[in-house]
């Protein structure tokens, strides 16, 4: 095997050699196709050294290992990334072409893998890439999902959705590890019964048990011979598993056990989904987060003699509370399999786990009922009661008879199991993801465990690689920024703040302006070749991308779109200059309202375009399947980046961040990290609108404000609403807005959105003006690396420190 391919002429060889070995053909003779997984698997060669290497050093040292558990990891293509890291991706060109093959149409050929469905999951895999890149010992585990989430397609402008099959033509970069397997048990009863020593044990039994295998993905870092691991765990059945009743004949059980088991790791389930799948959601989590932890205490157990150091060389991180059942799971394991007591059980299971919240929306904080969690785990249920009775009697002491704050507090209550708050006792450290969202979970949320735990808090603003969503997504404008102040930032991504001097230097501007132009003309390309529809590359684009969510208010800014519609209607210069306005974003299949506002972003496209009084100056453009290759293109083409969630709602968004870095001007409210990103590029780089966070939750508070009210004053915002009477299935807007009161405050924040976006016209009139804001986001834009955000999680919470490999 090879370290590294010295030359063009060495990698045709090795190419050659692969296409026999996996195709039995000669490279002439491969599809497209077959080149790329040809190409990847090369690719994966040059990795393996590395990861043996890797793991060999991290033992050798005994060094203390970070394991983050998400159920989600979105990692997009993974070729270019690779090649990126291991520094090989012009040798691959040069030797591609000599092949007749051109790189960059071979790389759109790779599936995305679509292990996530937004933000928490692309964190997940920014996350992994920054450990890597700063050569932490850090590691991933989640679910081998045969199916992400759906693919979404456009019908008569709504949304359908189709299986993703991303597996279809296989993975290359994972690696099987049948000799790795753990059994996860599930259903049976528990009870506990005398050890004979004067003690308890506890007796779990007619369980019947999963196979669960991993599947590896190497995780490079960026030309640091670190390679990390992603370990995705698959469900199988197997035939002894169902435990009993196999052998008595009942086939029609041994079926339905085979089924359900098949079904562990079929599908990953869109975050706000329904009652449909519920149960097989809590399977999975407690399938990745059992057999995860089962094949690190194994591990551990290589290396260690003693159970009682755990923490001292394991962290674990659960990314949100999905993975929470790692707490009962890790008690469990320490009790029952290593026989250790319950203090000093809970002592290393508080010090090893750290807890990341990312919501304060009450209805995404995840709850099970009991007589499902009980049946289903029956150990672990006994694990949670005997936690929640511990828990409350201490909150009892502490707080006598304050039976409100108990409730508020309690991990059961009301037949339900709390996931957050069991992640909260359970964890030694618990943090928000932007200072604003830490601030409201320690003002409100969880403000009763605040009060207890005030030092568990901290808070850890998200961050984005930027490696991926600038290096790799935006070639020219990185090329620019190494042309200008040399290329250190793509190592300490700080260093774009050696931008900062060049912001009003007019030969840097005009690249700048070039760059972008450039960006914005391969999207409008692309957009005809692959939808067959027509852009003005000269116009504004603005972009908003996100997944559909009524308080991410996609319906203020079409609603907008359309008010514009209606002026020029009136005057045909109303609008100063072209405007593209481009959406995309998927609705959970069960999330009625956020389909319908999809629908009206299909209708307002339409009336737009069939109106040659308007059409010259507004496009609404809906790509259909946003996805994480998506956003590469489209990222880089922004010249304003539309953050407009209801404030206090987004924790903290990561969209805004990446159009930051690629110079789109953000247009936002004050929520999340649009807080930080305004304090750092200031109120001449950005464009700030709307309610304020406290403003917004004293209405609350108060039970609202009346939109009639502002129905009845406001024309505007009268005539905008009979975009409704267009269809009957808008009348659902209609009613949230007016008469449920307009929850998200869309009619509320309206004319200052209007004010907004006449300011952003007028400051894109000043093109210096506009091309000075936009190198200051870029410089600004380093803070948002998620090396940043990962170097303090590993310093503050994780306590463990790079390893040169
Ligand atoms: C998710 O993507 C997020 C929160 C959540 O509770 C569940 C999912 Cl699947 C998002 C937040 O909405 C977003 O503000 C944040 O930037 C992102 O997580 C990463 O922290």
């Amino acid at each position: 095997m090879t370290k590294n391919w010295k030359s063009p002429k060495q990698f045709v060889c090795l190419f050659t050699q692969k296409a026999k070995i996996l195709f039995n053909e000669e490279p002439a003779a491969l599809t497209p196709k077959k080149v790329y997984l040809v190409l990847a698997n090369l690719v994966k060669d040059l990795i393996y050294d590395d990861w043996l290497a890797t793991e060999q050093r991290y033992d050798a040292r005994q060094t203390k290992q970070v394991y983050y558990f998400s159920i989600e990891f979105l990692l997009g293509r993974l070729l270019d990334a690779n090649l990126m890291n291991c520094g090989m991706e012009n040798m691959a060109r040069e030797g591609l072409k000599e092949l007749g093959f051109d790189l960059d149409a071979i790389m759109p050929l790779e599936a995305d893998p679509g292990l996530g469905n937004g933000g928490l999951g692309r964190l997940a895999a920014c996350f992994i890439d920054s450990l890597a890149a700063l050569q932490l010992p850090g590691h991933g585990c989640s679910i081998r999902y045969q199916y992400g989430l759906f693919e979404q397609h456009i019908v008569d402008g709504q949304q359908v959705e189709l299986p993703d099959t991303w597996l279809q033509d296989g993975f290359p970069w994972e690696t099987k590890r049948s000799d790795k397997a753990v059994h996860v048990r599930y259903g049976g009863s528990a009870y506990m019964r005398p050890d004979g020593k004067g003690g308890l044990e506890c007796v779990h039994e007619g369980y019947s048990s999963v196979l669960a295998i991993p599947y590896d993905v190497p995780v490079p870092g960026y030309r640091n011979h670190t390679v990390n691991t992603l370990r995705l765990w698959q469900a199988e059945y197997t035939p002894d598993g169902l435990f009993g009743q196999g052998q008595g004949g009942d086939f029609r059980k041994v079926l339905q056990y085979r089924d359900t088991t098949q079904q562990i790791s079929r599908f990953l389930y869109p975050d706000d989904s329904t009652e449909e799948g519920r149960k097989l959601r809590l399977m999975q989590e407690y399938f990745f987060v059992s057999a995860g932890l089962q094949s690190i205490v194994r591990h551990y157990r290589g290396q260690h003699r003693d159970l009682r150091e755990f923490d001292r060389y394991v962290a674990l991180h659960i990314n949100d509370t999905h993975p929470a059942l790692l707490i009962p799971e890790l008690m469990r394991i320490l009790m029952d399999e290593e026989g250790m007591g319950w203090e000093e059980a809970w002592r290393i299971t508080v010090a090893s786990t750290s807890y990341t919240n990312h919501t304060i929306m009450p209805e995404a904080l995840e709850r099970w009922s009991i007589p499902l969690f009980q049946s289903l785990l029956p150990r672990v249920y006994l694990i949670v009661e005997e936690l929640n009775r511990r828990w409350l009697a201490a909150y009892r002491r502490k707080f006598p008879g304050r039976e409100d704050k108990a409730e508020q507090v309690a991990i059961l209550w009301g037949g339900q199991v709390r996931m957050a708050n069991l992640a909260v006792v359970g964890s030694h450290s618990v943090n928000g993801v932007a200072e604003l969202h830490t601030k409201i979970l320690e003002e409100s949320t969880l403000h009763p465990f605040y009060e207890v735990y005030p030092e568990r808090f901290n808070n850890k603003t998200n961050g984005v690689t930027h490696r991926r969503w600038l290096l790799e997504s935006n070639p020219p404008l990185a090329a620019l920024i190494s042309d200008t102040i040399g290329t250190d930032w793509i190592r300490h991504p700080k260093k774009l703040k050696e931008l900062l001097p060049y912001r009003d230097d007019p030969s840097f501007q005009e690249k700048l302006a070039q760059v972008k132009q450039d960006r914005k003309d391969a999207l409008v390309r692309w957009i005809q070749e692959t939808r067959g529809v027509a852009v003005d590359p000269h116009s504004l684009f603005d972009i908003q991308i996100k997944r559909f969510h009524m308080y991410k208010r996609q319906l203020l800014n079409i609603l907008h779109v359309y008010s514009l519609y209606l002026r020029l209607l009136d005057d045909p210069d109303a609008v100063p200059l072209p405007q593209t306005f481009l959406f995309g974003g998927k609705a959970a299949a069960s999330y009625g309202e956020a389909k319908v506002v999809i629908k009206l972003i299909h209708t307002v496209a339409r009336l737009i375009d069939q109106e040659p009084r308007v059409r010259e100056k507004l496009k609404v453009l809906f790509l259909e399947n946003y996805n994480v290759s998506l956003g590469q293109r489209l990222f880089p083409a922004a010249d304003v980046s539309e953050q407009i969630s209801t404030a206090s709602k987004e924790a903290s968004g990561t969209g805004n961040m990446k159009f930051m870095m690629n110079g789109a001007i953000t247009l936002g409210t004050l929520d999340g990290a649009n807080v930080e990103i305004h304090r750092l590029v200031g109120d001449e780089n950005c464009v700030i609108f709307g309610l304020r966070a406290e403003e917004v939750q004293k209405y609350y508070r108060e039970g609202g404000y009346s939109s009639w009210d502002l129905y009845r004053q406001d024309e505007e915002i009268r005539r905008v609403l009979d975009v409704f009477q267009k269809n009957p299935l808008f009348s659902q807007l209609y009613e949230d807005l007016l008469r449920r009161n307009d929850e998200y405050f869309v009619l509320k924040d309206f004319a200052a959105y209007r004010e907004a976006h006449q300011e952003i016209l007028r400051r894109y009139q000043d093109r210096p003006g506009w091309l000075r804001a936009s190198a200051v986001n870029i410089a600004q834009s380093g803070h948002f690396s998620s090396d940043r955000t990962v170097s303090q999680y590993a310093r503050d919470i994780w306590k463990v420190k790079p390893i040169r490999v």
